[in-house]
């Protein structure tokens, strides 16, 4: 089972994203999970209606389906799920945590589905099974003397609306709003840029965009492993003739080449389409420049226009009808130097205005980015400045145009629409207490940056967790795993054993559920639950798969469990009769956003999802001056930080072979590496500077200035098409050299893609 090599491979891969290679490493993931031949069943049914959606991301489904809606990434989900192992007590009573974090990510998760409900046993060390009612006894035992305010319940955007509802309503009942979510690590950035610019937290296009775009600017996302089915509106876009105008530190073979691997066509002609029809290897953290310098260009040609009698390239029109402050942004863009422009994007003039050409001519655009941009000290000005540029041409509001977010879990957009807040402006907080009865507090909870830093100072006594593995995915992980056994309580939902299990506290549960793919049966039968896509479209998803095991419970039946035994009994709240129908917890839900979930149970199955609707999409502007705003960046680089003598941008990046935390392999196909992840992916000028040879190992610090001690040995060397100045390294390996307050000014994403680091041989 060992994958991790000792003689690791890294040459360049020539084929292009999807293709043979796709194929192919589905053959390699299917058998190493032992899928039971329902396997390849749910397989045809992922992301249909009535089948389940994918567990991996969250593009959307189309309503007119392919034979079969899946990709090498989601069908390597699957496989994860519906694997053949199983990690059972006979597991745990053979493995002391203590040894157990001597294991890497992908050894730990290989054992399999959890079985039983565990309590951890500090006179051993090890995990023991118990039972359910056991459980959550001692929980709520252990949370009851606490003060409410220093319980943190956390969620990863996997978890269903349904589940995602009661869970908030709980902490909320409960006593506070700490709820953070993956989302604070993710795309927070967008919530608050897009809400201070536009009025909504999400982006404005759909599918049908793709039908109307005539070019698409795309900025730091890595389709090819991480939305591989867009590459399917991304070909026929090319098909049509769309400009696609790439920005990227890295050249991203998804953003490259693809072949449709369920093309038959292209498959046995080897056929492929060229996706971007210019990419740019902008510097870590250097979009800002990059659109300035186009901002720039635009300008200029319209003063040309103007001058010589010519149409306008701005459209005054709109600017003028919808939005505000664009003289402030206007001068700051004349202001800006070519020099300062090029120094921070790291690319030419003549590059820039290739850019600025082809949008200055296209009709509509989409602008569609990632973690690329939101993951960076300024992420919030990175969004801001999409929207600038959108917003200069009217971009926005019409057929083919507008800010397109690429969301990461596949529910962590819904979990926001159903109350997973901590902010308090977010949820209905009237409409609750009236539902409910009960006073909601109004005082604003922890983000996941706080709650690092309440874990890490003693402030936050108890940590719930709803699916992820937030140790691992957060910064600083070398305070956080020290800090974590003071927690007075420390439980985990979850499907499968990971790293932030084996740090217990002085109460310490895990409890596994069900997941998404599986035959959820309850008092009324069977049942649905639903998530929200990137494109907030709404779908009812069915698991029919047998379950790992038969003590498995689902998240709704754990966070009803729960919540009973931690909370005063309410007449107006009846947590069994929800979990007996879920049904019923959409009713809940319609009735506290009726806007969005009117009708929600009779749409649960729509073809395609159902809209929940977008008023900037309709040029309506919910922003405080009812008009769209335009920024001027405070800064050309996204950093936060300045350049010095020996300092790197470390950029932390996915696998073409991992689901963040959750590792499938050691095969990162696109990128050529194969048998490590400790790879260092470095400029071959740079390696020459520093006296570096491929293949040598180093350690990176941290160099941050505070005074921290951070560092990560092992690391080898690797040539790599990456600008000068910037590295690239695994996360979550990587998260150590991270600090806890390197994160985005507003939106507190950690700053993951420009980590000031130094190299040392
Ligand atoms: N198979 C698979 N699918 C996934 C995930 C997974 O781990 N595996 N994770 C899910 C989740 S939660 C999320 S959030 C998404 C993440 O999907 P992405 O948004 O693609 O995130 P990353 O893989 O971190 O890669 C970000 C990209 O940004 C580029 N980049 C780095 N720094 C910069 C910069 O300063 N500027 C620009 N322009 N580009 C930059 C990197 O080279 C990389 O191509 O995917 C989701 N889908
Ligand atoms: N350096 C760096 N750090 C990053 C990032 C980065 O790009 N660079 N990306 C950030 C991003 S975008 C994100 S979203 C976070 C991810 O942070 P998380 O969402 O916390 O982490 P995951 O790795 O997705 O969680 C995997 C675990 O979820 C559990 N799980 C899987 N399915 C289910 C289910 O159905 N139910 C339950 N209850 N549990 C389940 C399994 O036990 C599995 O081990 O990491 C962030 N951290
Ligand atoms: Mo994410």
């Amino acid at each position: 089972m060992k994958q991790h090599s000792d003689d690791p491979k890294i040459k360049p891969f020539k084929g292009p994203a999807g293709g043979w290679g796709s194929v192919r490493s589905l053959a390699e993931i299917i058998p190493r999970e032992h899928l039971p031949a329902e396997g390849f069943r749910e397989l045809v049914r992922q992301n249909k209606p009535e089948g389940f959606m994918c567990v991996s991301c969250a593009w959307p489904k189309p309503a007119d389906h392919h034979p079969f809606e899946f990709c090498e990434e989601g069908a390597k989900a699957t496989a994860w799920e519906l694997t053949k192992f199983r990690t059972t007590p006979e597991f745990f009573a053979a493995h002391t945590l203590t040894e157990l974090r001597g294991w890497k990510d992908y050894d730990l998760e290989q054992h399999g589905r959890l079985t039983h409900p565990l309590r951890y046993d500090p006179a051993t060390d090890k995990y023991v099974a118990c039972s359910w009612d056991e459980a959550f006894d001692a929980i709520a035992a252990a949370l009851e003397p606490l003060d409410p305010k220093s319980v943190v319940f956390y969620s990863s955007g996997r978890a269903s609306l349904e589940a995602s509802y009661m869970y908030g309503l709980m902490a909320r009942m409960f006593g506070n709003q700490n709820l953070p979510d993956s989302s604070n690590m993710c795309h927070e950035s967008t919530s608050v840029g897009l809400k201070a610019a536009i009025g909504v937290p999400v982006g404005t296009t759909q599918l049908e965009d793709f039908d109307h775009c005539d070019a698409i600017l795309f900025f730091g996302q890595n389709v090819g492993s991480n939305a591989p089915r867009m590459l399917h509106n991304l070909r026929d876009c090319r098909k049509r003739g769309v400009e696609i105008i790439t920005f990227n530190p890295l050249k991203e073979r998804g953003l490259e080449r693809f072949t449709d691997p369920q093309n038959p066509i292209e498959m046995t002609t080897l056929s492929e389409t060229r996706i971007s029809t210019q990419y740019h290897q902008v510097k870590a953290g250097g979009d800002i420049a990059a659109m300035m310098g186009i901002a720039k260009f635009l300008i200029e040609w319209d003063d040309d226009a103007r001058e010589a009698g010519r149409p306008d390239v701005l459209d005054h029109a709109f600017i003028k009808a919808h939005t505000r402050d664009f003289d402030t942004f206007e001068l700051k863009v004349r202001a800006t130097t070519w020099d300062a422009i090029e120094h921070e994007s790291g690319l030419s003039r003549g590059e820039l205005e290739a850019s600025a050409k082809i949008y200055a001519q296209a009709k509509a655009v989409m602008a569609i980015y990632g973690m690329g941009l939101t993951q960076h000290v300024k992420g919030v000005e990175n969004v801001r400045m999409v929207v600038n540029l959108l917003l200069m041409r009217g971009n926005i509001g019409r057929p083919g145009a507008g800010p397109t977010p690429v969301r990461g879990h596949s529910n962590v957009q819904g979990q926001r629409t159903v109350g997973i807040t901590e902010k308090t402006e977010l949820v209905p907080v009237e409409r609750i207490e009236e539902q409910y009865g009960f006073t909601a507090p109004r005082e604003k909870g922890l983000d996941t940056v706080e709650s690092c830093r309440g874990v890490i100072d003693g402030s936050v006594k108890a940590f719930i967790a709803l699916g992820g593995n937030f140790l691992r995915a957060v910064p600083e992980t070398a305070k956080m795993e020290a800090a974590w056994p003071q927690l007075d309580v420390s439980v985990q939902i979850a499907t499968k054993l990971n790293r932030n299990h084996l740090f217990a506290g002085r109460t310490t549960f895990l409890l596994p559920c069900l997941g998404r793919i599986e035959q959820d049966v309850q008092a009324s039968g069977p049942q649905a639950v639903s998530t929200e896509d990137s494109m907030s479209c709404i779908h009812g998803s069915r698991g029919k798969a047998t379950p790992a095991s038969p003590h498995l419970l689902s998240e709704p039946a754990i966070v009803a469990a729960l919540a009973k035994r931690i909370l005063p009994t309410n007449p107006r709240l009846d947590w069994d009769a929800w979990v007996a129908d879920y049904a019923r917890i959409r009713e809940a839900i319609e009735q506290t956003y009726p806007e969005v979930f009117k009708d929600y149970n009779q749409r649960l199955f729509t073809p395609g999802g159902f809209w929940k609707g977008n008023k900037a999409a309709e040029r309506i502007w919910l922003t405080k001056s009812g008009k769209a705003e335009f920024l001027a960046p405070s800064d050309l680089s996204a950093t936060g930080f300045g350049d010095a003598e020996g300092r790197f941008r470390l950029i932390t990046l996915r696998s073409n072979d991992q689901f963040n935390t959750t590792i499938y392999g050691y095969h990162d196909r696109f990128r050529g590496i194969k048998g490590t992840r400790d790879v260092l992916l470095m400029n071959a000028d740079d390696m020459r500077g520093a006296g570096l040879h491929e293949g040598e190992v180093v350690a990176l610090e941290s160099d941050a200035g505070d005074g921290v001690q951070r560092r990560r040995d092992g690391m080898i060397v690797t040539p790599y098409d990456i600008p000068s100045g910037c590295l690239g390294a695994y996360y979550p390996e990587a998260n150590v050299l991270i600090p806890v307050e390197h994160h985005a000014e507003q939106s507190h994403v950690p700053a993951a893609k420009s980590v000031p680091v130094r190299i040392v041989a």
